[in-house]
């Protein structure tokens, strides 16, 4: 398999295509550069056939926060899932070739038989590969720089956060996600069901967190409240300040 970025964004492709002296134009496309330097960039972005990216970190990793085989079964069998189910919805029709982000702000572009396939399965191939993401077995603590000053800012203090998000996600009910979305600058809570995602308000999700029973059931049974909590032990602040960054 090609050493593709897999952890990256679009977004984040186009950051670093900035970072070399590239602007990005007002569509989101790199100006300034030949075809063939767009070409690469673009190819480095996460468009059809979709890959399930590779896990940053070993499946044991997060324990004993979330334990090693819901890490396998979630990531090997669930993400595995919504992206081949991703891909085969969307072979052969015009959504070849363009990024997940996009696909996902604009489903009412997306083929009316296709739709729902590519709302689930879309959502839980985007979601599921920001969620491995903003977890590590160095994360916990609190963010610091722009996102802690933003987080102060926009709930008073971290404890009020963390107090906030957590109530959020306790309140979902059945299947679904609680977020920290940031629209440019600004930060909100909030929470979508099922594999429904901010992506689809045109707005970037940069913490995640999955409270599907698949998520914890195994480990903590009905006592959700209590992964919530050993989340927050493993949330991984310096790539959640990136991904601040980056959508600000
Ligand atoms: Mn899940």
């Amino acid at each position: 398999m090609a050493p593709m970025n897999r952890g990256m964004s679009r977004r984040d492709v186009l950051k670093l295509a900035a970072a070399g002296s590239m602007s990005a134009g007002l569509a989101g496309a790199p100006i300034g550069i030949s075809a063939q330097e767009r070409q690469t960039v673009q190819s480095r972005s996460d468009s059809w056939p979709f890959e399930l990216p590779e896990l940053p970190y070993a499946e044991d990793a997060l324990e004993p926060y979330i334990d090693a085989r819901t890490m396998g079964i979630h990531h090997g069998k669930h993400h595995a899932g919504y992206t081949n189910k991703l891909n085969a919805a969307i072979e052969g029709s015009d959504l070849v070739g363009k990024s997940i982000e996009d696909i996902l702000a604009d489903l009412e572009a997306v083929p009316e038989d296709i739709r729902r396939a590519v709302r689930n399965n879309g959502g839980g191939y985007a979601n599921h590969s920001l969620f491995w993401q903003i977890m590590s077995p160095d994360g916990g603590g609190e963010p610091s720089g722009a996102l802690g000053d933003a987080i102060d800012s926009a709930f008073g203090s971290f404890a009020r956060f963390q107090e906030a998000y957590s109530a959020a996600a306790g309140g979902v009910f059945g299947s679904g996600w609680a977020w920290l979305v940031a629209d440019g600058g600004a930060l909100s809570i909030s929470t979508t069901p099922n594999q429904d995602t901010p992506l689809m308000q045109g707005m970037s999700p940069i913490l995640g967190i999955d409270v599907w029973e698949h998520a914890y059931y195994l480990h903590y049974q009905n006592r959700r409240a209590d992964y919530i909590a050993a989340f927050f032990k493993i949330i991984n602040w310096e790539r959640v300040g990136e991904l601040y960054l980056s959508a600000a």
